[in-house]
């Protein structure tokens, strides 16, 4: 697997059921931008706003509209290992390419028992499975150490979609890593985690934006630096204002404004304020 893949974001009905059409219209929305891939309900999908069943009719409703077109892998990951097996299930019977997890969160779990976790996954469910590192969002750093070990442990391990500015764990992933493959997961330093070595990218601004960042892959994989870096460059101002608003409810309405009704996110998060409704506006024709 490589390239462009959009971190699907759930769209919801004005009382925060999943509206499974809009859903199925930003999946074909997203192939017509030509992106490789989908990871399905993941950070970006709201997925720890969701319980199992949803998540569920999350990975029916996109592997239906996505039709094998493009790959697709469903972030399985959970605070329970029977959960995330459950989902990962689910998954294998839809047809999914690979399965993801970022690590248990909210007790502080050991690092074995992270491990532990990530083998049982991958044993009970028999599909790649890819590690979502993500320590900003649950606290635990994967050091390139545990990787190796890991990787070398359970051949059913095929990546890292690594969502971290440490670009240097990235490039030691790679090259300690026999045949890893490794997802840059900030959309706002893709070029940056393509040149230490990422294969691709996994982000939500693809939602909205897989044009500019499936050019700026072409670019870069053509040698035409000059060319990503303007395309980065100009993804950057757009996440720059999204960052001050809530990037999530400002990728929702910037979709709306583009015809996709995304509703809001879910609570806790806020609804986007009127201010960022406005700065919505004013970026589409950046877009
Ligand atoms: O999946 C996303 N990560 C999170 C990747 O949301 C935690 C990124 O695409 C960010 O939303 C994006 C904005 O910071 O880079």
């Amino acid at each position: 697997m490589k390239g462009i893949f959009t971190a699907l974001l759930t769209p919801f009905n004005s009382d925060y059921s999943i509206n499974e059409k809009a859903l199925a219209e930003l999946v074909r929305f997203n192939i017509d931008s030509s992106i490789n891939g989908f990871y399905v309900g993941g950070s970006t999908g709201e997925c720890m706003l969701m319980d199992a069943e949803e998540r569920k009719t999350v990975f029916r409703t996109v592997a239906s509209a996505c039709d094998r077109a493009v790959d697709m892998i469903a972030h399985v990951g959970s605070i329970s290992t029977d959960e995330a097996i459950e989902l990962g299930i689910e998954a294998k019977k839809l047809g999914y390419d690979a399965i993801s997890a970022v690590a248990p969160f909210y007790y502080g779990f050991s690092a074995e028992a992270i491990k532990k976790y990530y083998y049982d996954i991958a044993e009970a469910v028999d599909m790649p499975l890819f590690i979502y590192n993500f320590p900003a969002g649950n606290g635990f750093g994967l050091t390139a150490d545990m990787a190796c070990e890991m990787f070398s442990k359970e051949k059913r391990l095929a990546g890292i979609k690594h969502t971290s500015n440490d670009l240097f764990a990235l490039k030691q992933f790679k090259q300690r890593i026999d045949g890893v493959t490794v997802f840059n997961g900030y959309d706002e330093i893709c070029l940056a985690g393509l040149s230490m070595g990422a294969d691709g990218a996994i982000g939500s601004t693809y939602n909205f934006m897989g044009k500019k960042f499936a050019e700026l892959y072409q670019a870069f994989r053509s040698g035409n630096l000059e060319l990503a870096q303007r395309l980065q460059d100009e993804a950057c101002e757009i996440i720059s204002v999204m960052c001050k608003y809530g990037v999530f409810q400002c990728e929702k309405e910037i979709l709306t404004l583009m015809g996709i009704d995304m509703g809001p996110c879910r609570r806790p998060f806020l609804p986007l304020v009127e201010e960022g409704r406005k700065a919505m506006a004013g970026l589409i024709n950046l877009i």
